[in-house]
This record gives structure tokens, C-alpha cells and sequence, in this order.
């Protein structure tokens, strides 16, 4: 086992109410631009990913993401979380070599695993996602991405 585990920050998630408006939001503010759109049934989310700077990881291919989660339904763990909290961060992300290896690790020190095995996340990557009560009230994503199928240079950013 590597350690450290988490070798980068790989995006910041946040809840929103609106998708169409927060990117406007982002884009009229910080100048961010809508690299891929997705729809996540499993997850409940309709997602906006926004690359911000190369970031540390440039042989990997994969900057450092604001990650913006409308919700598909209240009953979702984004719309849980509006009704809560309200709008805001909502989980960090970060990137592992290898996420099953690193769910069996972290599980071992019994912090609660909310994925024992990886699901489906942005730009085809592998994600887990960690109990936020265990991790000082911070829900904890864990993400590997796999370069070769998915590789950014495909992905055409959205105006
Ligand atoms: N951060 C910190 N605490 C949170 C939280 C969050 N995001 N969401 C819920 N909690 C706390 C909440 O405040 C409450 O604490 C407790 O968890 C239960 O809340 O001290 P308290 O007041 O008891 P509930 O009942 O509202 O939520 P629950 O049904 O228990 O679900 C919470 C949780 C974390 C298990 C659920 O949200 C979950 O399974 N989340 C993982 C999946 C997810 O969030 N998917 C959306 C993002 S998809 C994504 O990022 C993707 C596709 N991607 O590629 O990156
Ligand atoms: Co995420």
C-alpha cells in the first residue's frame, strides 16, 4: 500500500438548486467554463464539472474540479441536503490510485464505508464515498480515473 492515500484534490462538490443558473453564476464571476454535463440516476444528481488550472497532477490529465450537483428529487442525497442545509459545499473528492485497494485500507480503520465497492462518477472515473459522520462531518469521495477510456482530450467543453 502507497501511502498517502489521497494523492490530490480532485474536486469540490456543491449543491445547488439550479444547474443553469449556478454555471452562470460561475462563468459570469470566475470565468469557469462547463467542461461535460452528465445525468447520474444512481446518484440523483444532474452534474456540471468546471476545470479550474492545470492543478499539481498534470501527467495523470486531470485537473482539479468544481463539481456543481443539482438534484433529480428531494429524496436524493442532494436534495436531503438543500432541505437541511441548504445551498453550499457539499462533499470534497479526492483522487486515489486505487480505490479498491484504498476502500479496504480505509475500512479497516473503521471509518464507515457509505460504498463498499466503487460506483460510477464523472467522465467515466471509479467513486466511493466515505461516511461523513466518520470523517469529521466532511463527506469524503474517493476518485480514480481512468486515463486510457476516458480521456479528457475527447471531451468537448460547453459553451
Ligand atoms: N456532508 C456532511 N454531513 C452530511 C451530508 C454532507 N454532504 N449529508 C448528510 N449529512 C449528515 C446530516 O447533516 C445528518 O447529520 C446525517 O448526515 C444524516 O443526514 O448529525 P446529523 O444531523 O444526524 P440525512 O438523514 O439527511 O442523510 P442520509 O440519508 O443519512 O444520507 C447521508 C449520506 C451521506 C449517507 C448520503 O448523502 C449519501 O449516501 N451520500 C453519498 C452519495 C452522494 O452524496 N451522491 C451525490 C454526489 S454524486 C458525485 O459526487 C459524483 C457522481 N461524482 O462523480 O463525483
Ligand atoms: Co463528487
Amino acid at each position: 500500500m502507497v501511502l498517502p492515500l489521497l494523492t490530490r484534490i480532485d474536486h469540490v462538490g456543491i449543491a445547488c438548486r439550479d444547474l443553469r443558473k449556478t454555471i452562470d453564476l460561475y462563468r459570469e464571476t470566475f470565468g469557469l467554463g462547463v467542461l461535460t454535463l452528465e445525468v447520474n440516476e444512481e446518484q440523483g444528481v444532474r452534474e456540471a464539472m468546471l476545470a479550474v488550472g492545470p492543478g499539481a497532477d498534470v501527467a495523470a490529465g486531470r485537473p482539479g474540479y468544481v463539481q456543481l450537483l443539482e438534484p433529480l428529487g428531494p429524496d436524493t442525497p442532494v436534495g436531503k441536503f438543500l432541505a437541511r442545509r441548504g445551498e453550499g459545499i457539499h462533499h470534497i473528492g479526492y483522487g486515489v490510485a486505487d480505490i479498491k485497494a484504498a476502500l479496504a485500507a480505509i475500512g479497516g480503520t473503521g471509518v464507515r464505508l457509505i460504498d463498499e465497492r466503487p460506483r460510477h462518477g464523472s467522465m467515466g472515473a471509479s467513486i466511493a464515498f466515505l461516511h461523513p459522520a466518520d470523517v469529521g462531518g466532511v463527506l469524503t469521495e474517493l476518485v480514480q480515473f481512468h486515463r486510457i477510456e476516458n480521456s479528457e482530450g475527447s471531451a468537448k467543453p460547453l459553451k
